[in-house]
């Protein structure tokens, strides 16, 4: 028996600052609804889809910022989704901000089974940007002030006949993230993202942004022999470019299905789950051939420490 899951990644173009949840709502519907008809198993949507990414303005009175937050879900306005997904037998996953019950923040991903069942909910982890409003930018990246890091790490979960792990955007980037999956068994890594393709802190970054992107994520699935989805939104949103790029990756590293336009759009691809064994018991049979003993650093020590330089000799 094969274990073959369709997958949609749901990219979205720009969110405007004034959209309602239940005008963007209605788009994700409509993303759902394409996914059905594709034979889709499972949609994956980005990175805070319900709103504009709003860790680029600086705000400072905390009902605004709740505001911006998910305090159920569903909730009113996402509980059409979840309806019109189980009608359909379509799984998603989902990012938002969760307010918890008991004040805690997180920049979250929620993953729903096809009967509308939620499966589990991912906190992010590695929080980019800054603290305090830098004036001296052109837009804000404010997830370290309104965000905590996740506290349950990277986890994955039995679902849609597979084993699934979820990571938001910035985790993307660090390849512990996938080795922490990968040590679980992920086969199916679901990530939504926001980047601005101009980086201020480093702007020679900005023509390199499309390259990383593929980069982590390509490098994640191969070294770890699992599936990636990555779904960004893209377009110009209030006056930030975003990257776009959505694409879906096979254990070989191999971009399978990629996004064409920097819009709303579908992209789709059959991800027989069991190519994952393929790497996983040769190359990258990581019982086999992972030398543990040389890793103590990575969990030991944040930062890098290089050795002393050589004492100047006169
Ligand atoms: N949302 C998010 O994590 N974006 C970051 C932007 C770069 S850091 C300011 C990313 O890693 O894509």
């Amino acid at each position: 028996m094969t274990r073959t899951v369709v997958v949609g990644a749901g990219q979205l173009g720009p969110v405007r600052r004034e959209d309602s949840r239940d005008s963007v709502v209605e788009r994700l519907i409509v993303l759902v609804e394409e996914g059905a008809s594709q034979g889709c198993q499972l949609v994956v949507f980005p990175e805070l889809a319900l709103t504009s990414f709003f860790p680029r303005w600086a705000i400072e009175d905390p009902r605004e910022l709740d505001a911006w937050f998910e305090t159920e879900m569903p909730g009113p306005a996402t509980k059409a989704l979840f309806d019109v997904a189980a009608e359909r037998g379509v799984g998603f996953c989902l990012g938002y901000a969760e307010l918890t019950p008991d004040g805690h923040r997180y920049n979250s991903q929620i993953l729903v089974e096809r009967d509308g069942s939620v499966v589990g909910i991912f906190r992010k982890v590695h929080l980019p940007g800054h603290e305090e409003i830098e004036p001296w930018r052109p837009f804000q990246h404010l997830e370290r002030r309104y965000f905590e890091p996740g506290p349950d790490g990277f986890g994955v979960w039995r679902s849609f006949g597979g084993v699934v792990g979820m990571m938001i955007c910035n985790d993307r980037r660090w390849p512990e993230t996938y080795r922490v999956m990968g040590l679980q068994g992920a086969e199916l890594i679901l990530c939504g993202y926001n980047t601005p393709r101009h980086y201020p802190p480093d702007p020679s970054q900005d023509p390199l942004q499309g390259f990383h992107n593929a980069l982590v994520m390509q490098s994640g699935a191969y070294q770890n022999g699992t599936w990636v989805v990555g779904v960004a939104k893209g377009g110009t949103e209030e006056g930030v470019e975003m990257l776009a790029e959505s694409c879906i990756i096979a254990p070989s590293g191999q971009i399978v299905a990629a996004a064409a336009t920097a819009g709303d759009e579908l992209v789709v691809a059959s991800c027989d789950l069991d190519r994952c064994a393929h790497y996983k018991e040769t190359l990258f049979d990581f019982e086999r051939y992972r030398m543990i003993e040389h890793y103590g650093l990575i969990t030991s020590r944040r930062g890098a420490i290089a050795p002393d330089p050589p004492e100047e000799t006169s």
